[in-house]
């Protein structure tokens, strides 16, 4: 996968050399390419910003440098990359999307400072390429670039040959729209406290069952909302007990299979 960044603080991105990602950028899953906006500004101060019309505080991001930014990393002529643009107005970041754009060919993060980027420039981008304006949450920071730094993470392990162990994605947190069962390791026993024996047992299909049941508990007690999303068709009937055993209004359509 193809990704440019482009913002007026590249510094922001160093981790990106580090850890994982670095792995799959130096493996040749992920080509990276940070870009500075100033480069595309013209003027001595090298000025990207200016107060907004209407009024009211702060500095709103000039059109013109995104313009040539996105006219030189998406050329009219070329296959259009997907445009994403961080800001706390956009659509939640979630283990779909991030599925969804670990699918795409390249991807071009436009990371906005003070006020926002001038709406014209987010309206040309649209007639040359598709434009998702994506949320970390309903928080505000000061810029884009934290935000691209989580979806960047969040993509990467999604990509081909990035994770050795494949396995892995299938069992996390947000897989099944369930949140993931504690994990233990060694020692068995460590300040007084027991790993579940049952992770002990060696019974694959015990422990299994374990798992699911502790993920559904958990999930009522910290996100009832994700549980009230599930299919009722991926429910089984032990599912639906522990449900029950742990609070969570059986909806009218989940009657017993
Ligand atoms: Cl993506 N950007 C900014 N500036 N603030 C945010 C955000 C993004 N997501 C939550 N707050």
């Amino acid at each position: 996968m193809r990704v440019d960044v482009v913002s007026i603080f590249p510094e922001y991105f160093a981790p990106l050399d580090l850890s994982l990602i670095g792995r799959a950028r130096a493996g040749g899953h992920l080509q990276l390419a940070v870009h500075d906006l100033r480069t595309w500004t013209h003027d001595v101060h090298r000025t990207v910003d200016d107060t907004p019309y209407g009024g009211g505080p702060g500095m709103v991001m000039r059109p013109e440098p995104w313009g040539e930014a996105l006219d030189a990393l998406a050329p009219p002529e070329a296959d259009p990359p997907r445009l994403l643009v961080p800001t706390p107005a956009g659509a939640p970041l979630t283990q779909a999307l991030a599925h969804e754009l670990a699918a795409e060919p390249h991807l071009l993060f436009a990371c906005g400072r003070y006020e926002g980027i001038d709406q014209r420039v987010l309206e040309h981008a649209a007639s040359r390429m598709p434009v998702t304006e994506v949320s970390l949450g309903d928080y505000v920071l000061f810029g884009g670039e934290v935000a691209v730094l989580v979806i960047l993470e969040a993509v990467t392990r999604l990509l081909p040959g990035v994770l050795g162990n494949v396995g892995s994605l299938d069992e996390e947190s947000h897989a099944h729209g369930l949140l993931e069962a504690p994990m233990y390791t060694k020692p068995a026993a460590w300040r007084g406290q027991e790993v579940p024996a049952v992770l002990r047992s060696g019974d694959h299909g015990k422990i299994a069952r374990w798992r699911r049941d502790e993920a559904l508990v958990r999930t009522v007690a910290r996100r009832p909302d994700m549980v009230a999303a599930l299919a009722p068709e991926c429910l089984d009937r032990q599912d639906r007990a522990t449900l029950e055993q742990a609070g969570f209004p059986a909806a009218p359509s989940d009657v017993a299979k």
